[in-house]
């Protein structure tokens, strides 16, 4: 689609419906409310530092409410706007045990799951934090969503993309014809189209692991960050380091800049044999708009990351994502074929 100034992001998602006749509106609808839901949560999180002051004062804030954490009021605010707005069947939340349903009567025919604050430990410190969706259609054909709706694999979302509350605040989506960008102009309270078509560079300028697990590691991810940081100017080596600690502002950076980030399995994650990072809420949304902008996602044994079939709503996945011949290049080394 052409580069337009000045479009909204609710002009963009109707123009994407436009695409299909059969289209019922559901699907923009859905994504309208999650935008409001990504606004009100905006507003809150550049509040954060204010609230604390007057929340240590009176345990109040300034609209005369309770000063909540900001990750329990993120998600009380989706769930909100979600389960009476008629477009979804079920939900499930990062934060919350089981499967949340809608009210009685709104039943709607797609599914979200959400992280509703990804990079919650970040909070205090004013580094970027996030919310991640992800939208299926639902599958089951009784009046109420069940968790089978939301254990669908991640090539069958129909939609997926975050919102990053960081210098600006900037919502990223994807409805399978390409990644869109979109910037909060606080003023009048719009996205405004800043980023159209994304498209991750090919080769990497960074890479995002934590290293302070060195010790951890298995021998795939000490090879492939020990070539990384090979000088090899000719082939952009080494690559520059950056980890912020919060998935989506990491891979957000990657996004733009190019990059790979690797969250893989080490000899820490004893009680989290599979990493740690979620399937459902983090690793699948992240992949399909990864993979919509020409980048790859894998695991640490080089399946696919939307070819994985959910068995448990917080299943966790090692997750590698970003650039492709980066990621490619990973592949070779965590699949036995280079070291
Ligand atoms: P959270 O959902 O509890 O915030 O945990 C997920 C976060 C990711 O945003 C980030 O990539 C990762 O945890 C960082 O983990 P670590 O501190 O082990 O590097
Ligand atoms: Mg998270």
């Amino acid at each position: 689609m052409a580069k337009r100034k000045g479009i909204t992001v609710s002009r963009q998602i109707m123009d994407s419906q436009l695409l299909y006749p059969e289209a019922t509106g559901e699907l923009t609808g859905l994504l309208n409310e999650l935008i409001v839901a990504g606004k009100i949560i905006s507003a809150e999180v550049n509040m954060a530092g204010l609230a604390d002051i007057l929340g240590q004062s009176g345990k109040t804030n300034i609209q005369g409410e309770d000063v909540q954490k900001l990750d329990v009021f993120a998600n009380q605010t989706i769930k909100r706007r979600m389960e009476q707005c008629g477009y979804i069947c079920v939900m499930a939340s990062e934060e919350e045990e089981g499967i949340i349903p809608v009210l009685d009567g709104y039943e709607g025919k797609y599914t979200v799951a959400f992280d509703p604050l990804d990079g919650s430990s970040n909070i205090d410190v004013n580094v970027s934090i996030g919310t991640i969706f992800s939208v299926h259609r639902r599958i089951s054909t009784g009046k109420q969503g069940t968790a089978e709706d939301l254990l669908q694999k991640g090539s069958r979302q129909v939609a997926a993309g975050y919102i990053i509350y960081g210098s600006s605040t900037v919502m990223v989506y994807t409805t399978g014809d390409g990644v869109h960008g979109f910037t909060l102009d606080p003023s009048v309270g719009e996205f405004f189209l800043s980023h159209p078509d994304i498209k991750i560079p090919e080769v990497s300028q960074y890479y995002s692991v934590n290293e302070a697990y060195t010790n951890y590691w298995f021998d795939a991810t000490r090879n492939y960050i020990d070539y990384v940081k090979e000088i090899d100017p000719d082939s952009g080596r080494p690559l520059s380091l950056r980890y912020i600690g919060s998935l989506v502002a990491d891979f957000h950076r990657n996004l733009i800049k190019g990059g790979i980030f690797l969250y893989a399995r080490d000899r820490k994650s004893t009680d989290k044999p599979e990493g740690k990072l979620r399937l459902l809420y983090e690793a699948a949304p992240l992949a399909m708009v990864v993979e919509q902008a020409g980048g790859r996602a894998i695991t640490d044994d080089g399946r696919r990351i939307l070819d994985i079939e959910p068995t448990s709503l917080h299943q966790r996945v090692p997750l590698i994502i970003g650039s492709k011949k980066d990621v490619d290049l990973a592949e070779e080394f965590f699949t036995g074929d280079k070291s």
